[in-house]
Order: C-alpha cells, then structure tokens, then sequence
C-alpha cells in the first residue's frame, strides 16, 4: 500500500491530502496557516517533525523516526491473525478512535485493532515489537489527558471486543472479567448478585474497566471505598514484547514478592496491555440517601467535610463540592437541569450508604439539623426518591460535559491538602479576570480539586497566564498535579512538579526495562527528554524481559 493511501484523510481540517499529521484545534484561520506551512514544509522534504496544537498552545513534538511506518504487509499480518473484522481501517471509525472525549487531541492512526482475547493482544504487541510499530492501548477513550489517542500514526489497540466476565464469587465479591468490560455493565452485573463495583465515575457508560484500572481512576465513590490500588487483586497483562503475565490472584492477602500488578495500576498504557482484572466488590447496600447542601463560604465547606466525618461516619459514601460558577455553567448547557436550591457560593452533594434506612436517615437529619445550627449550612434539601436522586446528581456529573459544550477547557485535576484547595480558584480568577470563567469543583471528601477554566475558543495569551503558574502553585502548596486523571501528553513533561528527579528517573528505568523499544503509548507519561534518552542511553533500562 502507498503511504499517501495509509494517511489520506477527508477532512481538508486535518490534513487532507496535504500532509500526514496535522492536527487543528484553533479557529479556521490558524488551520489553513499550518496547512500552508505543512505542505511548503512537505515541499522541502521536512517531515519528521510536526506542529501540533493540543487545544490551548503549539508544542513542537517530533515523531520518534525510529518507529517504522506502517506497511501492507503488517496490515496482511494483523488480517492473518485476528481476522478482517478486527483490523479496522475504516476512516469513520478511525476518526473517531483518533479523537478524545473533549476533542482536544487528536492523532492520525491509519489502523485500529479489536482482539478478542489475550492470546491475540500477545501477537499484535509482539509483532508490533519486533517491527518498531508504536501502540496506543485504548479502551474507553474517556480519558482527560490527551493518553488514549495516537499522538502520530500509532496502532491502536482497542480492547472494545475483549469484554466477558470471567467469573464471580458471591461470598467473598471477587470479580474476575476482561479488561475491555464497560464500568456501568459491571455494576449492573453485580447488582443482579446483590454486589456494586468500589468505583464510579460521570463516564461509567462507556469507560472500561481496563481503562479504569491503567488510570487508576478515583471517582465519586473513592472516599469510602477507597483506591483501585487496594481493590484490585490481580491483573493479567502483556509486555510488549508479547510475554503474558499471569498475575491475576483472588487473594486478599499475598506477601510473596513484590507486587507487580500496582506498576500497572494508573501505568496508562506505558508498560502493556492489561487483559484481565480481579476486583474486590463490596455488598450492595439497600439504604441510600443524597443531601443536596448549600454552604456561604469555602471554609463553611471545609467544616462540613469534618462534620460529615464526625457525624456519618461508615454511611458517608460521597462528599462532592461545586461552586457557583460551576452550577450556572451546567445550567446554561445542559437541557433539563434545575438548581433545587436558591442560588448560593457553593454546593454539597453527600450521600450515604448503610444497610439500616431509619438509622441512616435519621443520622443524617441530625447532621443536617446541627449543621444548621452551627451557621455551617445555608440551605439543603434531601432527594425523596431515586429520580430526584439522579437530578441531583446529574448536576455534579455533567460538569464535564457542560465545560466540553461551552468551548474550549483548560482542565487541571489537582490533589491538594483541604484548606489551601480554593485558594487556586481565587487566585487564578484574579490572574485571568473577564478573560475566562474559572470554575472550582471535585471530589472534596478526597481533597481532589477540579480547577476548569472556560474560554470560547483556544487563547494562548489565557493558556500563558494558567501554566505553568497552576503548577508551581500546586508544587508550592505540596500537592500533586493530578490526584486521579492521570500524566497521558498532557503532563508528561510536568510530572517533576510532584515527584522528585530521582523518583522520576527510576520510573524512566523501569519503562525501559519493560519496553525497551518504546512502543507503548509513546510521547506520554514521563518526559520525553527521558523517553528519548533510555532509547540511546542503555545505563538507563535493564535487559528486556
Ligand atoms: P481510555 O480513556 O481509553 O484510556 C485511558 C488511559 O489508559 C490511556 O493512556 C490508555 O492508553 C490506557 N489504557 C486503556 N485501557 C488500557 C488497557 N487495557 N491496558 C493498558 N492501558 C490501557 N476519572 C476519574 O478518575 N474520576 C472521575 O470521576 C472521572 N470522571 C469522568 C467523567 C467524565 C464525564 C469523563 C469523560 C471522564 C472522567 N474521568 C474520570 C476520566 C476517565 O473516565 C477515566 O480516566 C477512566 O478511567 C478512563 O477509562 P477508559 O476506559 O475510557 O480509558
Ligand atoms: C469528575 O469528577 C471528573 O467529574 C471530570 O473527574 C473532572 O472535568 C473535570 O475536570
Ligand atoms: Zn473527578
């Protein structure tokens, strides 16, 4: 096959006919620039490196030339041993599978592949190896980072097809299913048994677990039950050079070795495919109750989180926080949302979750009741039912989506101790004044702040006075600059804001000493200085696997 053919795209927007890996997220204008500055570049025979503009500024990236090209015969090859069905070049599908959720990164793969079980996952990723072909896994595509889509022309390897649940034990909750099972099924699953998956998210309707698992995602849920880190029992995964490691154990406790699937965990695809989980579930409790609460102040939020604490104790399953800029965007751009409460500074959604209703209940009424007391409350309302329920809960889970639907986001995911977690929200509202609307929301219970900042189209002037000031602020307030998203394109070359050189070196080793070519999700992660270096730099990374 010709390469022209390989990357022809029908979008003049994205490269057309022009060139290979143009990626336009700006205004029409600034578009047809870079496509006039791509093809004189093509002209001059300049290819190698690429101009692309992630949502907010134009980073130079390079590809890594020393990954091949993708040829007929690999196309031949996967045919051969997956079947045509899973091979998947069909323009509308890739356009879609190149493009995040937000629409803010965007790659140029020419190929899309749908294994169906670990055995075909271990033939792509040793193929792949031993042809230089970079990877990019990909379950759900709902990741915030800019990790689940190509960067160039990488593979991606879709875990989509790969979605049988492998088996349940209904008196100890171990699930053991494949990477590629959507978190929602899950949980619909589980609940026929009595049984909820430890985890949920706004994308429960289309992420996978896999996906959750490589991301480590935290979610709504995390104050009570806690990380993937203690709930996920073993893993089954494959290295790039197509070796499958058995590590899928349904023990609670094993002390022998060191415990290799928590490098997986929250790994976004830079060391292998992960191909099964075993997960701990717990119970399904039958008594829930969701408080929709106002609060005046910041600091009356904080002492609501510590009465919570005090006063609900095990019940307490959610604490989520949105201020108001954050309630007027969801209710401008999303149909069918209402405040239940009279406009306020801030909003707190807590739900409990117990097994005893007129216990649970009537410990809430008093925290409620106290809290009124106190002066801490303003306002605050109980859903009567699960519909109600569910509204006010969409509140909260259609941030995102509303934030994606008034323009262009700068998202920032950061975990930061309790006191100092608005002040970034204040201080950034000073800094971008009328030029932006920033928005301060999350996972409060967790001290995981949502800072948004919406503008109507991609402004480099505003992206100049966000980074890197929001991580230095967050470096200097000793929190991390992502509490549950993840490092993917975006924060590759940030993650020294929160992780100290030498820790950051060894994670360099440990990615060579896996991938030793660097197929695995290249440009992301780790800094690609790094990436680069442990190619050339063989002090750097282990013998392979
Ligand atoms: P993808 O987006 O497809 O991939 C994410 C990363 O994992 C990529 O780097 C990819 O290469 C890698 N990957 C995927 N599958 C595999 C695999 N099998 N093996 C190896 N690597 C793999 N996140 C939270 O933590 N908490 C939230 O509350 C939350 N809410 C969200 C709400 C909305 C509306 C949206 C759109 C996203 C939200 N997210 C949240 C982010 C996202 O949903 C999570 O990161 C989720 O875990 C990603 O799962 P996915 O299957 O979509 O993975
Ligand atoms: C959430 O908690 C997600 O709603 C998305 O993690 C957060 O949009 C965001 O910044
Ligand atoms: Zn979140």
């Amino acid at each position: 096959m010709e390469e022209e053919t390989l990357y022809a795209t029908s979008n003049p927007l994205y490269g057309g006919s022009l060139g290979k890996n143009i990626n336009c997220w700006r205004s029409l204008s600034t578009c047809t620039a870079k496509l006039q500055e791509s093809s004189v570049a093509k002209l001059q025979g300049i290819q190698s490196s690429q101009r692309r503009l992630l949502g907010s500024s134009a980073y130079e990236l390079h590809r890594n030339d020393s990954f091949s090209k993708l040829s007929l015969e690999d196309i031949d090859y996967f045919k051969k041993i997956l079947g045509e069905k899973s091979v998947i070049q069909d323009e509308d599908v890739l356009s879609t599978a190149n493009v995040d959720w937000m629409r803010k990164y965007k790659g140029s793969s020419q190929l899309l592949l749908k294994p169906r079980n670990t055995n075909e996952v271990s033939k792509i990723l040793k193929y792949c190896n031993s042809r230089y072909l970079a990877v990019v896994p990909q379950g759900g595509n709902t990741g915030l980072v800019g990790g689940s889509v190509p960067v160039f022309d990488e593979v991606i390897v879709s875990t989509s097809s790969m979605n049988n649940i492998i088996g349940f034990d209904n008196v100890s909750g171990i699930l053991v299913c494949e990477a590629g099972c959507i978190l929602e099924k899950l949980d619909s699953f589980l609940a026929e048994k009595g049984f909820m998956m430890p985890l949920d998210l706004g994308a429960k309707g289309s992420c996978q677990i896999g996906g959750n698992v490589s991301t480590n995602a935290g979610g709504l849920r995390f104050v009570r039950y806690g990380s993937l880190r203690g709930n996920v029992l073993g893993l089954e995964v494959v290295l790039p050079n197509g070796t499958i490691v058995d590590m899928l154990g349904t023990l609670r406790k094993d002390n022998t070795g060191y415990d290799l699937k928590q490098l997986f965990i929250g790994s976004e695809g830079s060391l292998g495919i992960i191909t099964k989980v075993s997960i701990l579930t717990p119970l399904r409790l039958s008594s829930i109750n969701l408080a929709f609460l106002a609060c005046n102040d910041y600091l009356s939020c904080q002492k609501l989180l510590l009465e919570a604490k005090t006063k609900l104790g095990e019940v307490l399953s959610a604490f989520e926080f949105l201020d108001c800029e954050s309630m007027e965007l969801v209710l401008s751009y999303l149909d069918g949302v209402r405040n239940p409460l009279p406009p306020s500074n801030f909003y707190v959604l807590i739900e409990t979750t117990g097994s005893n209703e007129s216990h649970d209940k009537e410990k809430l009424e008093s925290f409620f009741l106290h809290s009124m007391e106190r002066g801490i409350l303003s306002d605050g309302v109980m859903a009567q039912d699960m519909n109600q329920a569910s509204s006010f809960w969409q509140i909260r889970e259609g941030i995102a989506e509303a934030l994606m639907k008034a323009g262009a986001v700068y998202k920032y995911d950061l975990s930061l101790p309790i006191e100092n977690l608005y002040k970034i929200v204040e201080e950034m509202r000073k800094r971008l004044g009328e030029s932006a609307k920033v928005l301060g929301y999350g996972h409060l219970g967790d001290g995981n702040l949502h800072l948004n900042i919406s503008t109507p189209v991609y402004d480099d002037t505003v992206f100049e006075l966000i980074e890197p000031f929001v991580y230095e602020w967050t470096s200097k307030h000793r929190g991390s600059i992502s509490a549950e998203h993840g490092l993917g394109l975006m924060k590759a070359n940030e993650i020294h804001y929160s992780k100290s050189s030498e820790a950051v070196h060894l994670m360099a080793s440990i990615k060579g000493l896996f991938d030793p070519n660097g197929i695995m999700n290249p440009y992301k992660f780790l800094p690609r200085s790094l990436l680069s270096q442990h190619k050339e730099d063989a002090s750097l990374h282990g013998p392979e696997i």
